[in-house]
């Protein structure tokens, strides 16, 4: 079967209510701190205060006595039995549990395990540790710096803290276009390390059966089945042997993807103690020690003709990637999809080089609504736009609508390339313009200036690769990045879909079923879906990189064709007329000279299990797995307008536009959902999240005092159009991920438009997010400002 577009009849998608929401308005969903099991013990880690420093010595008497703790796992333990270390997704290894010395602030240090949490926790702070403190890096000039101590001296080989150097694209192309340019922009920037904060933290109870040897964990994750085979390869114990179950997940934004130690030593202990043991990460834990995202330093130029025609971009890249190279990326490239930048616009050559470093920080990088770090990518880009238009005076519409791919120019090679397949970006950036009065807007903004007021305008166009992978050229750790689903129709025509995908809260429930029913005409409310057991789903490789409408929702949408192909003969054999003369309509075959002689899905359901003809097998379920030809293109616009109060640097967003081209629309009102609580974070990311380090390497913005999650209240509305609709060429229902455009390109709008009400000042940069202070430094001293830690403590 290939993806070609079946044009199946029009039937279930539309703004369906959600299904999964009954369970969890009513306070009825099952989270992993939910589950309780018979005998269970609990857990809980100890975390090291220093962000980098030998271990000296590790004392666990006084926790040990306690009557009610059963066991302390220390990095001694572990490393006894060779588990002390732990592989990671990017082929770095990470510490379990430290041994020779901890790395990061945050970084485990031992486990408890006793009867019950409180006590494990009040045990943790019983363990005496020595630790003999060593000097602190926190950001890539220091890791490379003359002298600076090498963080990871467990690995052979390993003289200074560059983890790689990478490059991609035509250096020498990209210096002769230069050489050609009337002008050449240029732009350097930050782009701050930031924190997925999903609601609920991280946790695992892992349950060891000596009597089966089997090993069950239900566990906060987006990708079983990778974790699977993580577990397999740590624990060593067969595949067969080890289920995983990812029950419902209080969002995840990235955070959970990784395997992390918390993971680990609740397995491991279940293992020793033969009890199942549960551990469940606290708030500051989370923001401590678990994945972060971004933390890259940009700086780029753009070599353009005086007409504003862009002919080269060339890009550097420093990566800080923690104390551990542990990203959840396609092994095939070191920086995730940075070099997907510059993808909308008509650029004929580019190059970008990247460096990766170790640092006394907590491991991360790629999560957060990223699409492995498209993000970075896209901010850079856009930002580099606004810099570019205001450097040859052009607008910044004009200068964007001039360098877009045509709608006629597609398949289109991108200038580090990547290939994509359609969009109207045209259209898409006109309805943005004219909802947001661009040209009115433009003359208040005028107008106000001449009375002091500080308006702006930001605009953020772009397209992103959303639904990893082809297998041909996106693996992770070699397993090959494709999706599954499985579908089974019981006889009274109810069915069941599985997949390999694990959402978190996208909705996965509702959309996988109304697919089901666009295609077979099966009522959504007919139709189970369930994800996240390895025991139960086809292998997959999760939810991350919005790649389950990409790759899960279109296996979901071939397995569905293959069931009623099998249909359509148990019709022919009901109506008694060969399979070519039936047709379908949908929910319904029948045959084609007389249209009222018919069966019902639900009919040739029964009729495969009661009544098959002779020779054909039984039932009606069958499994696909699908390997997308390309990633899906989605293309998107965020317009904002903003007023900075230049006395205080306080700025307020006036208006915010979003276009979002997303091919066919599932389920319209998620689509919204997804859009707004993108732009939410966009705006939280540019407005007020910081989490930075101090000089001796002390997380600043371990609780939500300090890091700041915008409710309802602090965020502003969000006005969303819906029109512009260029389907997917390849996906079988032509729909291209979602789930992270918003939080993408939404950071660059709200910076762009700080910046562009700051013109007048011929400040270029403030890193995110931009702070009262900041934006008042700013206007006040006339100079970029940059976000950089460290922070000064002294
Ligand atoms: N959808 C649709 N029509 C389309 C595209 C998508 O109706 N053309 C629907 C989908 O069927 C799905 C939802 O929109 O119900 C998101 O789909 P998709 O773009 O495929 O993204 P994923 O389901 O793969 O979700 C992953 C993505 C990522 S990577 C992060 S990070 C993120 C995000 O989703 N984390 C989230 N959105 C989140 N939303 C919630 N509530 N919680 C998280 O943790
Ligand atoms: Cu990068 S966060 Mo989402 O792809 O799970």
């Amino acid at each position: 079967m290939t993806a070609a577009a079946d044009p199946a009849p029009d039937g279930a998608y539309g703004p369906v209510r959600r299904k999964e929401d009954a369970r969890f308005l009513r306070g009825q969903g099952t989270f992993v701190d939910d589950i309780q099991r018979p005998g269970m013990l609990y857990g809980a880690i100890l975390r090291s205060p220093l962000a980098h420093a030998r271990v000296v010595r590790v004392d666990t008497a006084a926790a040990l006595a306690h009557p009610r703790v059963r066991a302390v796992i220390t990095g001694e333990t572990l490393e006894q039995r060779k588990l002390a270390w732990m592989p990671t997704l990017s082929r770095d290894v990470q510490a379990v549990l430290a041994t020779d010395k901890v790395r990061f602030q945050g970084q485990e240090v031992a486990c408890v395990i006793a009867d019950d949490p409180y006590i494990a926790k009040d045990a943790c702070e019983a363990i005496d540790v020595e630790y003999e403190p060593l000097p602190v890096i926190v950001n890539p000039r220091q890791a490379v710096a003359e002298g600076a101590p090498v963080i990871r001296d467990d690995k052979e080989g390993q003289a200074g803290n560059v983890i790689y150097d990478w490059e991609v694209g035509d250096a020498e192309g990209t210096e002769q276009a230069f050489a050609e340019a009337d002008v050449v922009s240029r732009l350097q920037l930050h782009y701050p390390r930031s924190h997925p904060s999903p609601i609920e933290c991280c946790g695992s109870i892992a349950d060891f059966d000596r009597s089966t040897s089997k090993l069950t964990v239900y566990m906060t994750t987006q990708a079983p089945h990778i974790i699977r085979a993580a577990v397999a390869l740590v624990a060593e114990l067969p595949e067969h042997m080890i289920r995983i179950i990812s029950p419902d997940i209080g969002g995840g934004f990235g955070n959970k993807v990784p395997v992390y130690p918390g993971y680990v030593c609740s397995i491991l202990a279940s293992i020793l103690l033969e009890r199942p043991v549960k551990w469940i990460e606290d708030k500051s834990g989370n923001l401590i020690s678990t994945h972060f995202a971004r933390d890259v330093y940009l700086d780029g130029e753009m070599a353009l003709r005086r007409d504003g025609k862009i002919l080269a971009v060339r890009m550097r890249t420093q990566a800080d990637h923690g104390a551990f190279f542990s990203d959840a990326q396609p092994s095939k490239f070191k920086i995730g999809l940075m070099h997907s930048a510059f993808a909308a616009y008509d650029i004929p050559v580019a190059h970008m080089t990247t460096r990766g470093t170790y640092t006394n920080k907590a491991p991360g990088g790629v999560a957060y609504r990223c699409s492995f770090r498209v993000t970075e990518a896209m901010f850079f880009q856009e930002r580099m736009m606004q810099a570019a238009a205001q450097d040859l005076g052009m607008d910044q519409a004009a200068f964007r609508r001039m360098n877009f791919v045509r709608d006629d120019d597609f398949p289109h090679r991108t200038p580090f390339g990547f290939l994509t397949d359609s969009g109207q970006y045209g259209k898409c950036l006109d309805v943005g313009l004219r909802a947001i009065g661009y040209d009115d807007f433009r003359k208040q903004q005028e107008e106000a200036r001449s009375r002091g007021r500080l308006l702006g305008l930001g605009i953020s166009t772009m397209t992103e690769p959303l639904g990893a992978g082809n297998s041909r050229e996106y693996d992770i750790l070699g397993i090959k990045m494709f999706d599954s689903a499985e579908l089974k129709v019981h006889m009274t025509g109810k069915a069941i879909v599985r997949t390999g995908a694990r959402g978190q809260g996208q909705g996965h429930e509702t959309t996988w079923a109304q697919i089901v029913s666009h295609e077979l005409g099966i009522p959504a409310e007919d139709i189970v879906v369930e994800e996240g057991d390895t025991d139960t789903a086809p292998f997959g490789m999760g939810t991350y990189a919005s790649r389950s409408t990409p790759v899960a929702g279109a296996a979901v949408s071939m397995v569905s064709r293959k069931i009623r192909a099998k249909a359509r003969k148990l019709a022919a054999h009901l109506l008694e007329v060969s399979e070519e003369d039936i047709e379908w309509e949908l929910g319904r075959f029948y045959v084609r000279s007389a249209p009222d002689h018919g069966v019902t899905i639900q009919e040739c359901a029964m009729a495969a299990y009661s009544n098959m003809p002779d020779g054909m097998e039984p039932g009606l379920e069958n499994t696909a797995y699908y390997d997308p030809p390309n990633l899906t293109w989605p293309f998107a616009v965020y317009i904002v307008t903003v007023e900075v109060d230049p006395e205080t640097g306080v700025w307020d967003v006036l208006n915010t536009v979003a276009v979002d081209d997303c091919g066919v629309r599932i389920n319209p009102m998620i689509v919204e959902g997804q859009i707004m609580g993108g732009l939410a974070e966009a705006y939280a990311m540019a407005n007020m999240q910081f989490i930075t380090f101090d000089a001796e390497g002390n997380c600043v913005g371990s609780n939500y005092m300090d890091y700041m999650l915008p409710t309802a209240w602090e965020t502003p509305g969000f006005e969303l159009h819906s029109e512009v609709v260029t389907p997917c060429p390849h996906h079988p229902i032509g729909a291209k991920g979602i789930g992270e455009c918003a939080a993408v390109g939404g950071p660059a709008a709200f910076v762009n438009a700080v910046l562009d009400a700051l013109s007048e000042t011929g400040v270029r940069n403030i890193d995110m997010p931009l702070l009262p202070d900041r934006v008042w430094e700013a206007i006040t001293q006339r100079h970029d400002v940059s976000g950089a830690p460290p922070v000064r403590t002294d």
